[in-house]
């Protein structure tokens, strides 16, 4: 197996630190979003939506999409299971995954994509160029702040997204804080219970990934 990278992206390092948290070693090929690698004859034969992460399988099947790639991964290793280990925790971090994709990832681009000057015309990653709209930079800001509001008030009486569980959706989310500096937000001083979950997340090994 082959994971398609790039060090300074969100979504790769959700996968990164999703195999550390496994223990999974698996060879990564780096592919360089600044210098467009992603749209090169030779990356979209590999991956036709010019993206990463993309994890190539010794059969040579490419699987796209973050989430896709975690639950391939989980099912060929499922020691240290990280999408719950029975019927209702898997129901819960499914849930709490796809909000914070929605309520971060996608909004953190929004914010990013629909306001950086690199990004004109690639508002939206993929094989299809979309202008940028700037109502919907200001929107992302918006949407980022009530986040921090949201998980400060979840933190409060819960350890992680599902109780006392470490989930793909902490990975998830931990990699949104760290994407949504991109365009200069911060977890706010206020935020105490969101900082306390933030610390214990970054003092994970596997959040060097
Ligand atoms: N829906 C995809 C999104 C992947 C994605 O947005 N990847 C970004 C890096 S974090 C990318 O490849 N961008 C390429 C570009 O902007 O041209 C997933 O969940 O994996």
């Amino acid at each position: 197996m082959k994971l398609y990278d790039y060090k300074q992206a969100p979504n790769p390092r959700r996968v990164r630190i999703f195999m550390a948290e496994k223990g999974i070693e698996i060879e990564t090929v780096q592919i360089n979003l600044m210098k467009l690698e992603q749209h090169s004859d030779a990356y979209r034969k590999i991956n036709p939506l010019g993206e990463v992460p993309a994890l190539v399988l010794d059969d040579g099947s490419c699987i796209s999409q973050t989430n896709a790639i975690c639950r391939y991964l989980e099912d060929i290793f499922p020691q240290t299971p990280l999408y719950g280990r029975t019927p209702l925790e898997r129901a819960e971090v499914e849930s709490q995954n796809h909000l914070i994709q929605m309520n971060g990832i996608i909004a953190g681009g929004e914010a990013f994509r629909n306001s950086s000057p690199n990004f004109k015309n690639r508002a939206i990653s993929g094989p299809h160029a979309y202008p940028q709209i700037p109502e919907l930079a200001e929107r992302g800001l918006k949407r980022i702040d009530n986040l921090f509001a949201d998980l400060d008030k979840h933190f409060a009486d819960q350890q992680f997204l599902v109780g006392d569980y470490f989930s793909v959706a902490d990975i998830t989310a931990f990699c949104t804080m760290g994407f949504i500096r991109w365009v200069k937000k911060t977890i706010p001083s206020e935020c105490g219970h969101l900082q306390r979950w933030f610390d214990q997340v970054a003092s994970r090994p596997s959040s060097k990934a």
